[in-house]
């Protein structure tokens, strides 16, 4: 007889973290981000009560709690928790009746266009402005043609898109909006949240997000009605125990990550803040080194410091690869996002706008770009090793 298991010693149940690409326990890389948590201790009395009242998930207590909470911390009115980013994306695209062809950027993680071939909609890839790096508005409106539905740009690292000239185009142009928000939660341009811009808004909380409930996404709706639909959708089309008026989709977030939501949202101002500091010490340690180009600060805009990209230019006596391999030999893993070009991508090369020539500025900045760490346990010790190495390559 084989002998049986003791689950009480799960630790060979457990895989590291991670194990498939990077590791991150007991590890002493730097990563280019480190999920901020809560203290254990605080999520226990949390994880009693679901066990207490057994209602995991279909939009229970915290749940609705988290909802309400992000729609005031947020300064939106409607908004509704999803399972992650990308089934919020494509309920997102879903809920407008979105078809045909939507103008994008390859500039992304690919999860924005991936949103588009789930619902058959062809995506068409527009240039992206070289000093912003979100959508050029004037590339939006030369993408459009006979059969475009909408537009779906990226605020790409959080870093607003150009809202004014969009909302007009898609005006003009008869088009929806959906923006892909994924990265921007808590930002503000000088009217407010940026989050209020397009038809609809989409978040995620993913772990490696400013605001994490370890996965979890969220669509931002206008209006009470659009947002009742948007919560059909993602409870299987059901509106009663009865009554199933859509092929809707599972896209829930669980009492778990909801009540981890709930412990996470009085951390992040703190987060953010120290996210700042970081920034500010890249800028100023960075500040002259030839050939390396910072994004610049966006004006009026209360931004969260989700990414720290930097820019190889010609002038650097390395190549950007070769930057990304020196810093990582010495334990400091920026990432390269986003290289390749979603464009560049199988699923969607042989698109005719996924040609390099039409998108010149996009080709350019994938070949140059590497985010560093930028988290709120990061110390300046590892910012100022990190310029040290960037500085004298
Ligand atoms: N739209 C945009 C613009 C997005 O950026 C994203 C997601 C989405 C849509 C889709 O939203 P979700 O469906 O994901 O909610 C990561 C994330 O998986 C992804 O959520 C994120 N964007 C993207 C930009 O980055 P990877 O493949 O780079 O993740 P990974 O696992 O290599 O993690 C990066 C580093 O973070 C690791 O080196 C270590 C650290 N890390 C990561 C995880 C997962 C941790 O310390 N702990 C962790 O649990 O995609």
């Amino acid at each position: 007889m084989r002998p049986s298991r003791n689950l009480r010693d799960n630790t060979s149940l457990v895989a590291p973290i991670g194990s498939n690409k990077n590791t991150t326990v007991n590890d002493s890389r730097t990563y280019v981000t480190r999920p901020d948590l809560p203290p254990l201790e605080d999520f226990l009395p949390l994880l009693r009560q679901i066990w207490e009242s057994r209602t995991l998930t279909n939009g229970g207590p915290f749940h609705r709690q988290l909802e309400a909470a992000l729609c005031e911390y947020l300064g939106v009115r409607h908004l509704s928790l999803f399972a992650n980013g990308t089934l919020a994306l494509i309920t997102a695209l879903q809920a407008l009746g979105i078809r045909g062809e939507v103008v994008t950027t390859p500039y992304s993680f690919v999860a924005t266009a991936h949103a588009l071939l789930w619902n058959g909609i062809r995506p068409v890839f527009a240039d992206i402005d070289a000093e912003s790096l979100n959508l050029d508005p004037a590339r939006i409106e030369a993408a459009i043609g006979p059969e475009t539905t909408a537009i779906l740009p990226v605020h790409c690292y959080g870093r607003p898109c150009a809202t004014e000239a969009i909302a007009d185009i898609a005006e003009r142009r008869g088009l929806r909006v959906i923006y892909d928000a994924a990265a921007a939660f808590g930002v503000k341009d000088a009217g407010g949240s940026v989050l209020r811009h397009g038809d609809l808004s989409v978040l995620s909380f993913h772990a490696t997000k400013v605001f994490n409930t370890f996965e979890g996404g969220a669509i931002v709706s206008p209006d009470v009605a659009t947002k009742q639909r948007i919560d059909q959708l993602k409870n299987f089309g059901y509106v009663d125990e009865v009554t199933v008026v859509e092929a809707g989709i599972n896209g829930k977030m669980s009492e778990f990550n909801a009540a981890l939501g709930l412990l996470q949202l009085p951390r992040v101002d703190q987060a953010i803040l120290r996210r700042r500091e970081v920034d500010a010490l890249y800028r100023a340690l960075l500040t002259g080194v030839a050939g390396i180009r910072c994004l610049p600060p966006v004006a009026e805009v209360a931004t969260n410091h989700a990414y720290f990209p930097i820019l190889v230019e010609a002038a650097y006596p390395l190549s950007r690869d070769g930057l990304y391999d020196r810093l990582k030999a010495a334990g400091i893993h920026g990432r390269r996002y986003f290289f390749p070009l979603i464009s560049d991508f199988p699923m969607y090369r042989h698109y005719p706008s996924a040609r390099p020539e039409n998108l010149p500025v996009a080709s350019a900045v994938a070949g140059k770009v590497i985010c560093l760490p930028i988290y709120p346990e990061l110390d300046d010790a590892t910012v100022a090793a990190a310029c040290r190495l960037i500085a004298a390559p």
